[in-house]
């Protein structure tokens, strides 16, 4: 543990080095770099495999995926979604020329809070956009029941929660589609990259045109896609990171146990325990800071000791700057607002030493102590 090398709030996990040489150096023979090779689709079946579901799409980024499934299932209008998350999820509800309807989130776990649903529905709307936040899961069986009774598509935005599971079940299967991202800070990763997984089998030709121009299996164009391909190379990292997969969340989980013992019963700091049916993947260490606690206080101390956490998700997507300069109300979100002021997410990766995560929890319990003799 040195204090020189300052800690981020994540560090990307990779295979080991000779490991990817291995997996790449096929293609020097192919010359296959792109558009849909057998690194691809291998990937694409593997991750079948992982996630429990039939149908896959992989994309050049989780971002994109969100675009062109918004697009490929044609919904229109608005769509209820939640204002705390990356501005991702928001910005392809708005680029889809759609309007994003902002449902409150939960005190418990951040994610929609399916009792304010039902008073955002209007006969514009079609869709739920939800988000597994932190790889914590969304109420699925009451957010599904209320789109059901309203004839609504049901998304989930799962950027975070590759790999959870609840009473045994991927999250990948809620709904009529899910979106994973693969971005370089994510549990699993591909570099760049997402994917999305979905129930109807008949969707895998239209997502698989959108994300290659529109082109169709007889050569013309027949919708008008764009280009968000996964490359040989990227999805090639995904396999081998895939086979590490299981023991990095073992790692991440252990991390969380020395931040969570460190915090157990203190006043003023809450900490997003995993429901019992829940494997969780430990994607985020959010940590949220009430009473003698501050948390841009927390913020400070830790960077002071060269330790970077990050106030994902501060601001609101919908208190931006360009949010407010374009729209001059939206819908009023207290629980959503008081989470992404006092909320703040503490490095998290398998590669954290015991001793930063317990030199970390001691910063910020002290914290408090220095606050309260400034006072
Ligand atoms: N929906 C949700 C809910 C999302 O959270 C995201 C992405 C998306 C949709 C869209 O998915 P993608 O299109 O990205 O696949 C990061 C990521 O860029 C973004 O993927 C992620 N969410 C968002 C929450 O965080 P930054 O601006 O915080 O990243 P950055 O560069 O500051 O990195 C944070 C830390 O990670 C660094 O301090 C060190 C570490 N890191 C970073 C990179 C880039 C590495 O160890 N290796 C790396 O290569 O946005």
């Amino acid at each position: 543990m040195t204090k020189d090398k300052p800690i981020l709030v994540t560090q990307s996990s990779l295979p080991p080095f000779e490991e990817y040489c291995k997996e790449i150096a096929g293609i020097w023979e192919t010359r296959h770099l792109t558009n849909m090779g057998p690194k691809h689709n291998e990937l694409e079946v593997g991750l079948g495999k992982y996630l429990g579901v039939d149908n896959v799409t992989l994309y050049t980024n989780g971002h994109l995926a969100l675009e062109n499934m918004l697009e490929a299932y044609g919904v229109t209008g608005e769509i209820i979604t939640t204002p705390f998350t990356f501005v991702s999820t928001t910005n392809a509800i708005l680029r889809s020329g759609l309007m994003p309807v902002f449902c409150d989130v939960k005190e418990d776990d951040y994610t929609i809070n399916p009792e304010k649903i039902e008073d955002l529905i209007t006969d514009r709307t079609s869709a739920i956009l939800a988000v597994h936040v932190y790889g914590n899961v969304c109420d699925d069986d009451v957010v599904s029941k209320i789109a059901k009774k309203h004839n609504l598509k049901v998304f989930y935005d799962a950027a975070h929660a590759f790999g959870v599971r609840k009473n045994g079940v991927s999250v990948a299967t809620y709904g009529d589609c899910s979106m994973f991202s693969f971005h370089a800070t994510k549990v699993f990763n591909t570099v760049e990259g997402g994917a999305l997984c979905y129930k109807d089998g008949a969707m895998k030709p239209v997502l698989d045109s959108y994300k290659n121009f529109g082109l169709d299996a007889s050569k013309d164009y027949s919708v008008m896609g764009g280009n968000a391909k996964m490359s040989e190379f990227h999805a090639a990292m995904g396999i081998c990171n895939l086979r590490h997969l299981d023991g990095e969340i073992l790692k991440r989980k252990r991390v969380f146990g020395i931040y969570a013992s460190a915090f157990d019963g203190v006043e003023g700091i809450k900490v997003c325990v995993p429901p019992a049916d829940v494997e969780h993947n430990y994607a985020y260490m959010p940590v949220l800071f009430t009473g003698a606690f501050n948390r841009d206080d927390v913020f400070d101390a830790l960077a002071k000791e060269n330790v970077f956490a990050r106030k994902y998700f501060y601001p609101l997507t919908n208190r931006t700057t360009w949010f407010r300069k374009n729209f001059v109300t939206t819908q009023p979100t207290p629980v959503a607002e008081f989470v992404s002021d006092n909320v703040l997410c503490l490095p998290m990766y398998a590669g954290l030493s015991d001793g930063d995560a317990e030199r970390i929890a001691d910063i910020v319990l002290k914290s408090a102590k220095h606050r309260r003799e400034v006072l």
